[in-house]
This record gives C-alpha cells, sequence and structure tokens, in this order.
C-alpha cells in the first residue's frame, strides 16, 4: 500500500502489503508528512468488499431517512439537502449515522484509522463525530415540498472544521479521517487541501452555507484536489483549510468523515452529535411503526428510475 501527500506520486511510499499493520517505519514517514502538510492520503486501505459494506449502508441511511422524512411529514434533522440551479435535488450530507448504519459504526474503530491517529495525536483517539458527505443526486421524490430546500450546490466553504470546533471549546488537537466510498476525481467535487495552512487558525466569516476564511487567506491556485481511489483515508489536522466545489459528474462522491479527539482533552461522551440523535431517534422509529403497521409505504427508493 502506498500514501501521498503533496508531492504526488514522487512521495509515494510503501506502507504495506496485505496486512492491517501500518509498519513503525512507513507510519513515521506519515507523521512526518502530516506534521508538515497537515494530512496524508493513504490509498486503498479498505478492501473491496469493505466498501461495498459502506456503500450499502449510505444507500440504507439515505432511503431510511428521506422515507422517514416523508412518512412524519418533517424534514429530519440528520439531512443537507438542496435544489441545484438545474432544479435536481442534491443530498449534501447526513450527521450523525454512526447509529444508524453497523458497518459504518464499526468503521469508526477500526486499527487501520485508530492506529495511524494514535501515533499523530500521541494519545488514544475517542470519536467525537461522524458524518456523511454524499454528494448525491437524488431521483424525484414524491412529497418533496415538506423538505426545506435551499437553491445551492453540495460546495464546501473554504475553511477548517476547527473553526466550528472553538466554538464548543473542542481542542485543536483533534484529527479527522475521510474514507472514499466512491472515487474522488477531477469531475465529482473532491475535497481540495491547502497544504501547511494548518500551522496557524485564522478566524472565519460566515458565509450562506457555514464559515469561510476572509479573502485572500488562501489562494485556490495553490490547492491540492485529494484524488484517490474507493476505500482509501484521508487524515487531517483541524486547523487544515480545505474546501470542495460541486460534484459534476452525475453520481454519488461519498466521503465517510469520523473526527476524533485524543482521550487526554477529556470530551463527554457524544457531546457533539449526542442531541440530534436523540431528537431524531423517535422520529424515525415512528416511521417504522408506520411503515411495519402498513400505515407509510415507502415513497422513496434510490432504485426508481434506475
Ligand atoms: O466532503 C467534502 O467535499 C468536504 C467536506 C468538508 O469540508 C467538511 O465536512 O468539513
Amino acid at each position: 500500500m502506498f500514501y501521498h501527500s503533496r508531492m504526488g506520486c514522487p512521495y509515494t511510499v510503501l506502507l504495506h502489503q496485505s496486512t492491517h499493520e501500518v509498519p513503525h517505519q512507513a507510519t513515521r514517514q506519515a507523521h512526518q508528512a502530516f506534521l508538515r502538510d497537515g494530512y496524508v492520503v493513504l490509498p486503498s486501505v479498505f478492501a473491496a468488499d469493505e466498501v461495498a459494506a459502506m456503500r450499502a449502508d449510505a444507500d440504507f441511511i439515505l432511503e431510511l431517512i428521506i422515507n422517514s422524512s416523508l412518512a412524519n411529514e418533517r424534514h429530519s434533522g440528520r439531512l443537507d439537502i438542496r435544489r441545484q440551479c438545474d432544479g435536481t435535488v442534491v443530498v449534501r450530507k447526513i450527521q450523525p449515522i454512526a447509529d444508524l448504519g453497523l458497518d459504518l459504526a464499526r468503521f469508526a474503530a477500526d486499527d487501520r484509522l485508530l492506529g495511524p491517529m494514535a501515533a499523530f495525536m500521541g494519545d488514544e483517539p475517542v470519536l467525537m463525530e461522524e458524518k456523511l458527505n454524499y454528494k448525491q443526486p437524488l431521483p424525484e421524490i414524491d412529497g418533496c415540498g415538506l423538505f426545506r430546500l435551499p437553491q445551492d450546490d453540495d460546495r464546501f466553504p473554504i475553511h477548517n472544521d476547527y473553526a466550528y470546533y472553538q466554538h464548543n471549546d473542542y481542542p485543536q488537537a483533534v484529527i479527522s479521517s475521510a474514507i472514499t466510498i466512491d472515487e474522488c476525481r477531477a469531475d465529482n467535487g473532491p475535497i481540495l487541501v491547502f497544504p501547511g495552512s494548518h500551522r496557524r487558525h485564522v478566524e472565519h466569516l460566515r458565509v450562506r452555507n457555514g464559515l469561510e476564511v476572509p479573502p485572500g487567506t488562501v489562494d485556490l491556485a495553490d490547492a491540492v484536489p485529494i484524488h484517490a481511489p474507493p476505500g482509501s483515508v484521508m487524515f487531517f489536522h483541524s486547523c487544515l483549510i480545505h474546501t470542495s466545489e460541486p460534484n459534476r459528474s452525475g453520481q454519488p462522491r461519498r466521503l465517510m468523515i469520523f473526527s476524533h479527539f485524543p482521550k487526554t482533552a477529556g470530551i463527554g461522551f457524544d457531546i457533539r452529535n449526542g442531541p440530534n440523535r436523540l431528537r431524531e431517534s423517535p422520529w424515525e422509529w415512528r416511521y417504522q411503526r408506520l411503515k411495519a403497521g402498513g400505515d407509510y409505504v415507502d415513497g422513496f427508493s434510490l432504485r426508481a428510475g434506475a
């Protein structure tokens, strides 16, 4: 297995062949890249059957959240969805998800994430939040009127994650790991990173779809697109400035992002996403009961029109 960082292919290093153990030397090199650039990519960490399990969970969760919204006539608080200017509806993100998909939940505790992260943070990583960024255009939905659908696309502003964390006093030592469920390519809105930008946090401005660094902080010409096959992992520092442009491929570009904090930071259990899980779960159970009792029939399917 190989990893790459800002230098791309010339800086490709053999990590491991077929085991899940990352040899010490390779971890050290990945750690150096992480310290220098604020991120490091390990390509093809997860095997094809594992990626298939992630896709199955992603589809299940998407159908669950749309159908639960339709059954309850209420926009799920987990769902970030938009109407693009061509009229198509796109799911940008569903958060949180670890209580909805067993395989995705298990991957949050996988040694292939925890091992490198423990080395990078010098502590035991503890899960703080998880989100699935779908960038997925949807087939037509009957009853779509109940959703709040801002006219917008699925881009992410130019930001770092610490801009959000600092409001809750979470430390800069949080590390995120983004697993590519689909290949990330030039045409599907891959993450773009600004190598070395993690060394200094800059205060952000509020923009229409989140927080953004002030104009002039970075030059888009310096952005490095993270192109990677399915099952790859990008580890990144909470202060690394990153962004992504709209997915123009017509296909999903799913990225599973886990964020872990160092245990010594002593952040409370599920303090970030727990309240949303508690708010949403009774509605999801109500949907299941309506469906089991024959009072609701799923109106949405990803296979419709396939
Ligand atoms: O999924 C993407 O393209 C970007 C994700 C991102 O910037 C975020 O979730 O903070």
